[in-house]
């Protein structure tokens, strides 16, 4: 047997108001003054585990040592996830459902993606050339609203965009929030839920004609494992994962706004160059501080005991930020992703290991698609100004954004 050792751990009772206070540094601050890759501390009102970079990732990832069922609290449920989604699921039952996701990325179903985001940013910027100034942030949203509901087949009135881009969008907006505003993503949540499940009753009454191709289609009458169909409100809940995260892209976009500005790459992009230039933003900026699972059986990993139960968080930024896995963590490097090899579990922006069999992003290729044609897009494309505005962004801001969201003048189209 290995020799047993004590886990570092925070002294106090609670600590979820530094965390809320230190944001995407809580986890961070902590592995550094506690010198340890693994503590624990209290938050959520319970004890929790915290674990960063990527051996303690790829402990995190063994589904034999933990899992996700109970382990998302309550607040982010009600706004970020959703109850009875993907994200909750364990085992067989997991890599049922994570299959309806995957079976989504055919070459012709990113293709089309591909386009549509090229044919909505192409229409939104006739408007922007007539506008003084834009907001790219808040213009991404809406972009990236049409673009999902017409890649997904859920229909989008014209006169509905706004509403839904501004359902969407507080859903991940507010899930960091431990103020009031949090219940402003909640009651957005709950009017989204009902959106979509008014169109799934349609479609299963035949009210509402799908074409079978379309992921909302293949939801609908997705087969659950004992061959019977998903409750409408389940169906509702994993549209929601398709909708809401893309919408989310609209984060990354306003971080490319910035990167651009702060660390332009050569005009030219090679292909190679253009993804290393988007990995590179999702390595450097700031996103999805940190995933959770609970302790499934009591073990011992490096002489610490886990005990079954405990919550257990796995920082993401950090581990993307970690000395030991990357040289100048903290410098933005465009380049610095060219000819590197796969790192499932260093590399981790949307979650680190397996697609089909753990709960790693379903949506990371797509992610990286949209971004690629947003650089194209706003460097070969149009051209602009930023004027005068404040590009900071904070670390204590969960999600952090720049804080003009970028604004942008003197639109023009290239010729
Ligand atoms: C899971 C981040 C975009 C669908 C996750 C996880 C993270 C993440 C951190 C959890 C990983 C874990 O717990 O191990 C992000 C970020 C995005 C993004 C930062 C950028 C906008 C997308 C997109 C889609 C998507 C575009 C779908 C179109 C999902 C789904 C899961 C997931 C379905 C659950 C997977 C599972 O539990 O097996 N994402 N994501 N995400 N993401 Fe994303
Ligand atoms: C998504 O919508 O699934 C992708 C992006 C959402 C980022 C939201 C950031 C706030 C996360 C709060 C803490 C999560 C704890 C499990």
């Amino acid at each position: 047997m290995s020799k047993r050792t004590n886990m570092p751990e925070e002294k106090g009772l609670e600590h979820s108001i530094s965390l809320v206070k230190e944001g995407y540094h809580f986890i961070i601050n902590r592995r550094e003054s506690m010198q340890s890759n693994v503590f624990k501390t209290r938050v959520l009102g319970r004890s929790a585990y915290c674990l960063s970079g990527s051996e303690a990732a790829e402990l995190f990832y063994d589904e034999s040592k933990f899992k996700r069922a109970g382990a998302a609290p309550l607040p982010a449920k009600k706004t970020l996830f959703g109850v009875g989604g993907v994200q909750g699921l364990d085992d067989e039952a997991h890599r049922h459902r994570k299959a309806m996701f995957m079976q989504l990325w055919t070459r012709e179903s990113v293709d089309r993606l591909g386009q549509l985001t090229r044919d909505y940013y192409a229409k939104a910027a006739e408007d922007w050339v007539q506008q003084d100034e834009i907001v790219l942030y808040n213009e991404a949203k809406k972009i990236l609203t049409q673009v999902v509901c017409d890649w997904c087949g859920v229909p989008l009135a014209a006169d509905e965009i706004e509403k839904r881009t501004d359902q969407l969008s507080l859903m991940f907006e507010k899930a960091g929030e431990a103020d009031f505003s949090h219940f402003k993503g909640w009651s957005a949540r709950s009017k989204a839920e009902d959106w979509i499940e008014d169109l799934i009753s349609q479609a299963r009454e035949g009210s509402l004609q799908l074409n079978e191709d379309t992921p909302f289609y293949k939801f609908i009458w997705h087969k659950d494992l004992d061959g019977s169909l998903l409750d409408k409100e389940i169906v509702a809940v994993e549209v929601l994962n398709l909708l809401r995260p893309t919408v989310a892209n609209a984060v990354w976009i306003a971080f490319i706004g910035l990167a651009l500005h702060d660390s332009p790459p050569n005009s030219e992009l090679t292909h190679e160059q253009l993804e290393s230039f988007c990995q590179e933003i999702r390595r450097f900026y700031p996103f999805f501080p940190f995933t959770v699972a609970k302790v499934r059986e009591d073990f011992t990993w490096q002489g610490y005991e886990f005990e079954k139960d405990t919550l257990t968080l796995l920082d993401l930024y950090g581990t993307n930020h970690h000395p030991e896995e990357w040289d100048n963590p903290d410098t933005f490097i465009g380049t610095r992703f060219i000819d590197s090899k796969q790192r499932p579990f260093s590399f981790i922006p949307q979650g680190g290991g397996d697609y089909d069999t753990g709960h790693r992003c379903a949506g990371e290729w797509m992610t990286l698609l949209i971004m690629q044609e947003t650089v194209d897009f706003l460097m070969n494309k149009i051209s602009y100004q930023l004027p005068e505005q404040d590009l900071s962004y904070s670390l204590k801001e969960i999600p952090s954004l720049p804080k003009s969201r970028i604004r942008m003048r003197d639109i023009r189209f290239n010729t």
